[in-house]
């Protein structure tokens, strides 16, 4: 073969891999079972923080023992750093490494976590404390932040999961949380203390799985919505509220109960993480994977129903 038509064919191959690198397709993590995502930006770096579904096929219930963190600098190439947070690490706790998130401030990082509580019947949320924000982290109390009898909406024992914290414009931070009934309070500085009462927030068909974000002068607060679950979402000039309803922003996610969702800006777009049942074969409610697609906005503020895409999204530049 002439070497001009080699040449030829390298081109093709180099380009071709190009394009197979170019995307991350969804979902971004196939090696383990991801849930329950919560991003973060830090530092130039996206890091996503994830539950790990560690049930086996046949169980037809949650086995979750830890959380995983996962960083990149385009949201398409993720790197897995060792597992930094564990039931295991909350002397209090029994069992069920449910939905958390992880936020920064003065220098540290502050991981708020939903576990089962040894003593006190139900979920309870935590919160651990790192320098880093892949950690180690450590237990930042030594017991819950919020127990289930700390709060009494509605008569259940696992209203008091999905942790979602957001520092306003002026220090104040936020923690919201919830299944039936969204609850939040303040916190303190120290970000480990809750600073005043407990308050209930008025949403339309809230499920769980809250997430509190800041764009163009608006509060976002999606969260699940019904059961198989889509995301739905609220926005309001005052974290406090009122809440208007906007609407549906993300249809069931297929095979998969849940669809928890997490919301960032990173380099200039803006991105919808969820999870679903999408890894062939043996994916499913209790077997969850990790996705990323794009958000938009309308010029309103009000933001399109998002596109749930196999491609998933381009490397961020
Ligand atoms: O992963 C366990 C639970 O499922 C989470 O706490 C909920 O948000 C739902 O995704």
């Amino acid at each position: 073969m002439e070497s001009k038509t080699l040449s030829f064919i390298w081109l093709i191959l180099i380009l071709n891999l190009f394009c197979a690198v170019g995307l991350a397709a969804n979902p971004v993590v196939t090696h383990k079972y991801t849930a329950d995502p919560a991003a973060m930006v830090y530092d130039g770096m996206v890091y996503l923080y994830t539950g790990h579904d560690e049930a086996p096929k046949n169980l037809h219930t949650y086995r979750m023992n830890e959380w995983l963190c996962f960083s990149s600098g385009d949201m398409v190439n993720w790197t897995e750093h060792p597992v930094p947070l564990s039931v295991k690490d909350f002397s209090w706790a029994k069992k069920d490494a449910w939905a958390a998130q992880v936020i920064h401030r003065n220098g540290k990082f502050y991981w708020y976590v939903t576990v089962e509580h040894k003593t006190i019947p139900g979920k309870s949320i935590g919160v651990a404390v790192s320098d880093s924000p892949t950690g180690p982290f450590k237990d930042a109390r030594g017991s819950a932040l919020i127990t289930n009898d700390m709060t009494a909406a509605v008569k259940i024992s696992w209203d008091d999961l999905d942790p979602t914290v957001l520092i306003d414009d002026d220090g104040q931070a936020y923690l919201f949380w919830g299944n039936r009934q969204c609850y939040y309070a303040k916190l303190k500085e120290d970000m480990i203390n809750l600073d005043g009462p407990i308050h209930a927030v008025d949403l339309t068909r809230f499920e769980e799985a809250p997430w509190l974000h800041k764009h163009g002068g608006w509060y976002y607060l999606s969260y699940a919505s019904g059961f198989p679950e889509k995301t739905a979402y609220a926005m309001s000039k005052s974290v406090t509220g009122p809440w208007e309803y906007k609407g549906i922003l993300n249809e069931v996610a297929g095979n998969s109960n849940t669809n928890h969702q997490s919301i960032i800006e990173y380099k200039g777009k803006n991105y919808f993480i969820y999870h679903n049942g999408s890894i062939p074969r043996d994916g499913g409610s209790y077997r969850r994977s990790v996705c990323i697609d794009y958000l938009y906005y309308n010029p309103d503020g009000t933001i399109k129903r998002i596109i749930m895409t196999s491609e998933g999204v381009k490397p961020a530049k």
